[in-house]
This record gives structure tokens, C-alpha cells and sequence, in this order.
């Protein structure tokens, strides 16, 4: 997978260096590409932002960078790309689709992606209404609050998408029992010592019992989830399965 994003602050994004992604990067299943806005402006100072047209509180970003910057990534992969594959641009956005793991493993098939990392009040409407005539685009949400830019957003869409990739994480089981992948919150863990602080394991874990276990581990994610996340359950009452 290849993964560009375009932000003013690049060095925000050296993180991914490290850990998974890292050596995802190291083993070349993903190839990330990281690229300073500013580096596609020609005044002295840099510009990439401008006051609003209409009037009203904060800037907005300019047009003409953005342009450069979308026209450079998306050109510079179109010769290999097969008919009918059009990049994904993704600009993260309060105003967006809200981020689920079902984003997270559609996007993981994608074979590149873009970010744009807006800040300020926005990014010119035209940047999308342009790159929307040569890519996919999609708006992206993290939640019901506030960033002050995309960035810390982008980097939690990369962590979900790029652990989803076929080969980053080393045992794919791992995937399958945690928060999310079936509908429900993930049960209850331990570890060894049995006994610790005065706490006990649920005996039932020792039991050897496989199937008692498997049932047991699934209520606790049906009660977890009644009890925290009672919207990821239908309106019946049906548990997801
Ligand atoms: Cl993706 N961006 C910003 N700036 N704020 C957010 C967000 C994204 N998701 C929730 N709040």
C-alpha cells in the first residue's frame, strides 16, 4: 500500500518510524510518502493560507498549494494504475463520515491513499471540488469534538488502516477477538499470576473447557457492551455476531 499525506507540520508524522508501522515501512509493505504543504508555495513567506471571502473569524487555506501539491501525488502514480482505480484523497474533517473499523478495513484495501491535513478554519472548498474530477474524495471524521488541524486524526486512521494490511501484524488471529471486529466491545483478559492483590481469575479460564470459555468470553462482550455501548447493539436488543 502507498500512503501520502500533505500537512504543514511533517515533522509531526516521524513517529511512524517507529513501532508496527515502522517496520512496516522496513519490510516494504507500506510506503508512506509525507509532504510539507508549504513546499508548493513561491512567495517568500511561504503562504498557504488567506482571509475568508464573505468575512468571518479565523483563515482558510489557499487554493493554489493544495493544487500543486494533489497534482504532483496523483500524476505520479497514473501510468501503473489499472482503468477504474482512481486514487482515494481523504481530508480529515469534523464535517465528515465518522471513522469505524469497517472504514478501516475497506480503506486497508486500497492500493493508495491520500491525506490532506487541513488547518485554520479550512481548506478552500474548490481543492475538493477540483481533486473530485480525477480521485475519489472522502471526508473523514474522528468523532463528535473538535481537532484544531487533521493531523493527530490522520494518525489514528494510518495505525488502524496499516494494522489491517496483510503482513504488518504477525498473527493475524490477533485481529479477529478484539473491540470491534464482530459488532462487540473484546472481553476481559488475564494473564498469570492466578491470584493477585487478593484478585482471582474467573475460574471458569482455567478450566481447560474451550467451548464454556468461548461462551463465557461472549457474554462478557454482550454485557460490556449493553452496559458501555449500548448503540453498537440494534434497536431489538440483537447481538451482532
Ligand atoms: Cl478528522 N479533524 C478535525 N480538525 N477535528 C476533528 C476531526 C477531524 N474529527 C473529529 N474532530
Amino acid at each position: 500500500m502507498r500512503i501520502d499525506i500533505v500537512t504543514i507540520f511533517p515533522t509531526f508524522f516521524d513517529v511512524l518510524d517507529i513501532s508496527l508501522l515502522g517496520k512496516a515501512r522496513t519490510n516494504g509493505l507500506i510506503e508512506l510518502g509525507v509532504h510539507d504543504l508549504r513546499d508548493y508555495t513561491h512567495d517568500r513567506h511561504r503562504t498557504v493560507d488567506d482571509t475568508p471571502y464573505g468575512g468571518g473569524a479565523g483563515m482558510v487555506m489557499k487554493p493554489e498549494p493544495w493544487g500543486e501539491v494533489l497534482d504532483t501525488l496523483l500524476d505520479s502514480g497514473s501510468a501503473d494504475r489499472a482503468e477504474g482505480s482512481d486514487p482515494l484523497v481523504i481530508f480529515p474533517s469534523p464535517a465528515g463520515e465518522v471513522f469505524t473499523q469497517a472504514m478501516a478495513r475497506s480503506l486497508a484495501d486500497e492500493e493508495q491513499l491520500v491525506f490532506g491535513c487541513g488547518r485554520y478554519e479550512g481548506i478552500d472548498q474548490r481543492v475538493f471540488d477540483h481533486v473530485a474530477t480525477r480521485a475519489r474524495v472522502k471526508l473523514v471524521s474522528m468523532g463528535d469534538y473538535v481537532l484544531n488541524g487533521g493531523e493527530v486524526a490522520v494518525m489514528a486512521m494510518i495505525e488502524a488502516i496499516g494494522r489491517l494490511v496483510p503482513g504488518v501484524v504477525g498473527n493475524p488471529a490477533s485481529l479477529v477477538e478484539e473491540s470491534h471486529e464482530n459488532g462487540l466491545l473484546e472481553y476481559p483478559s488475564y494473564t498469570k499470576p492466578a491470584e493477585w492483590r487478593g484478585l482471582e481469575v474467573p475460574p471458569i479460564l482455567l478450566s481447560g473447557n474451550h467451548g464454556a470459555i468461548a461462551k463465557w468470553r461472549h457474554e462478557q462482550q454482550v454485557e460490556r457492551t449493553r452496559r458501555v455501548r449500548p448503540d453498537l447493539l440494534a434497536d431489538d436488543g440483537a447481538v451482532p455476531l
